[in-house]
């Protein structure tokens, strides 16, 4: 853990606030216990970004790997002007698997951590039994400022959390919720075996990711700070192509 100054809301000059610092280094260490785990090719145009934006610097770390059951998984961390630090991390199904979808995202700006999100979101009605049960069995964590789900939201599943950290200790909360969550999807993995292409609840889940990608396209506050810091043809690609690509034909 690179950085932790135990002040919430203190960016480091020029680099990235400490609790996405943190927060990816956990992801990273959670995506070791993933079972059959190996990189995936990644154009090296969009591995590492770098550049200046009114005067800051501007980067984008893209990392990607795969394993069982998982078709794509993908840790983003970027500073991208104006002061604002991301961590993005979505851990995409192969629809071949019984396995919802893994999301989260850090926004922090120079006067703190805005939005903290984290979820394992169905991609058919429901979230599988053994997950919904582990994820209900946990103690519930308070924080002191939830915030509210936009529309788009609606692919959320009920576990989801949605803060804004007040303190490190709230942070420290949400590093340790968030690889909670891992381990139960991790255990989820596991457990699993694939079903065939052509049975109907992976054709469901197909078109579940689908929607799940189509509902996330929608957040236009990732589209307008991609369109400000690079332009708009090469937002629009990023997300197409890296952020949220629809899955591959089964
Ligand atoms: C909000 N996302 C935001 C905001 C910004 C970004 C600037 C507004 C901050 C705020 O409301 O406090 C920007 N997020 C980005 C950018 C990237 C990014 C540029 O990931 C990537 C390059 N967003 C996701 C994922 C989830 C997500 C995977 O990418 C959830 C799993 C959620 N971001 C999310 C939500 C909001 C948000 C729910 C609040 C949107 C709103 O309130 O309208």
């Amino acid at each position: 853990m690179a950085g932790t100054s135990g002040k919430s809301g203190g960016a480091v000059a020029g680099g990235i606030h400490p609790l996405v610092d943190a927060l990816a280094e956990r992801i990273r260490s959670c995506w070791q216990g993933m079972p059959d785990l190996v990189p995936l090719a990644i154009d090296p145009e969009l591995e590492a970004i770098s550049g200046s934006l009114d005067g800051e610097a501007l980067f984008i770390r893209n990392e990607l790997r795969q394993c069982r059951g998982l078709r794509k998984l993908h840790l983003e961390t970027a500073r991208l002007g104006a002061g604002l630090q991301i961590l993005h991390c979505v851990l995409f199904p192969d629809p071949h698997y019984d396995l919802p979808v893994f999301g989260a995202d850090i926004v922090a700006g120079p006067a703190g951590v805005s939005a903290a999100i984290v979820d394992l979101s169905p991609v058919t009605g429901s979230l599988p039994e053994a997950i919904e049960q582990a994820l209900s069995r946990r103690q519930r964590r308070v924080y002191q400022q939830e915030r509210d789900l936009p529309a788009w939201g609606s692919i959320f599943s009920p576990h989801v959390r949605f803060i804004r950290p007040v303190d490190a200790a709230e942070e420290q909360a949400f590093i340790a919720e968030v690889a909670e969550v891992l381990d139960v999807l991790t255990a989820a993995i596991r457990r699993c075996e694939a079903q065939a292409s052509d049975d109907p609840a992976t054709v469901a889940r197909w078109k579940g990711q689908l929607r799940y990608c189509k509902q996330q396209k929608q957040n236009d506050k990732t589209r307008r700070v991609l369109e400000k810091a690079f332009n708009p043809a090469w937002a629009d690609r990023y997300i197409e192509e890296l952020l949220f690509d629809d899955p591959p034909a089964l």
